[in-house]
């Protein structure tokens, strides 16, 4: 299996984010990354490649102009306003009810008009990660219309919370979504099933209205869990999107039976559906020594759900997402990468 990899995402390493009152050390580090790929190239999964530069407009497929245009000149505006030393832009007031909902003026009205959270700062080197994630993501694409059977975008930052006009939850562009539109556009069906411990919203609400895309997800309860406003049972898509989306929240504490039993419903699901293509938002922050996560899957797990991926037999693109056990990270992520390329 090809994985596709850049150094650049090094530069994206915000020292804090905010949340629970506070400063926070950031979790989504760059070592995450680099544990993944030393695995990947410790048990010979397959060549570690670097991406090629895909247009822009692969990108506007998904994304809105100006939240592209903002994330590209964010770090400058910031800095312009606040000092070259300022440390990350981070938004501090949103257009919450009863106010203008979009401003495009200066930098504070624009990070609130496109960023939802504290959690998701930008730095110097955000924009050229975040772009090269969706050349990473892009490749991976390629690699699968020109007939692999799988492949690897390990891509940083993430990307499945972020929408098509709003960034939050450590992601900026949406490489996921950004890989299934360009399936679209070379006339393939694609399927997303999104594992990562947390909603993929931003995916949903890209979908949501469009039936050509199926979009599952696997995930914590948001009735507890980050991102807390999308990923209810209750949300199958609207107009022709109506019955093609499909969360399977699940309850803390949950462990590999009721995950498995998760994911053989969105297997039929994705079966019915009749999708040519897989796109599966890795997140391996389901793990049961996660950091911020509050699911229990295992090391050995991991093979398993890398096994049951592979009995849809269809194509499959991993994008990396979430995941912040860094000792166990490789492990993890090698292990369903194994699971599926053993099956
Ligand atoms: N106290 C991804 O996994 N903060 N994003 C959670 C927990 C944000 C997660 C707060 C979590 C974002 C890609
Ligand atoms: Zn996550």
């Amino acid at each position: 299996m090809k994985t596709f990899y850049s150094p650049s995402h090094r530069d994206h390493s915000p020292p804090h984010e905010f949340e629970m009152g506070r400063l926070a050390p950031a979790v989504e580090i760059p070592e995450r990354a680099e544990r993944v790929r030393m695995e990947v190239e410790a048990r010979k999964l397959g060549p570690v490649l670097a991406p090629s530069p895909f247009p822009d407009a692969a990108i506007l497929r998904v994304h809105d102009r100006g939240l592209f245009k903002t994330l590209c000149g964010a770090h400058d505006d910031w800095t312009k306003r606040y000092g070259a030393d300022a440390p990350a832009a981070i938004p501090s007031c949103w257009p919450a009810r009863g106010l203008r909902e979009r401003r495009e003026g200066d930098i504070e009205s624009r990070l609130g008009t496109y960023c939802f959270d504290t959690a998701t700062p930008i730095v110097k080197g955000t924009w050229a990660a975040a772009r090269k994630a969706a050349d990473i993501a892009l490749s991976g694409a390629d690699a699968i219309a020109n007939g692999a059977r799988a492949a690897f975008a390990l891509a940083r930052p993430p990307g499945h919370h972020a929408s098509g006009d709003v960034y939050g939850g450590y992601c900026y562009l949406n490489n996921v979504a950004i890989a299934a539109q360009w399936f679209v556009d070379r006339g393939l069906k694609p399927a997303i099933l999104d594992v990562d411990y947390h909603h993929g919203n931003g995916t949903q609400t890209i979908f949501y209205r469009r039936r050509d895309v199926l979009f599952v997800s696997i995930h914590a309860d948001p009735s507890f869990a980050y991102p807390h406003f999308l990923g209810f049972a209750d949300e199958a898509g609207e107009g022709d999107g109506e019955g093609f989306n499909l969360n399977l929240p699940l309850t803390a504490g949950t462990g590999w039976d009721g995950y498995s039993q998760a994911l053989d419903k969105a297997r039929s699901r994705i079966e019915a559906f009749g999708a040519d293509v897989m796109l599966v938002s890795l997140g391996l922050d389901t793990f049961e020594y996660d950091p911020i996560s509050q699911l229990r899957l295992k090391t050995e797990d991991y093979l398993r759900m890398g096994e049951c991926l592979a009995r849809l037999d269809k194509p499959v693109l991993f994008v990396f997402e979430g995941g912040y056990n860094v000792e166990h990270l490789g492990t993890i992520t090698a292990n369903v990468l194994e699971g599926f390329s053993g099956a």
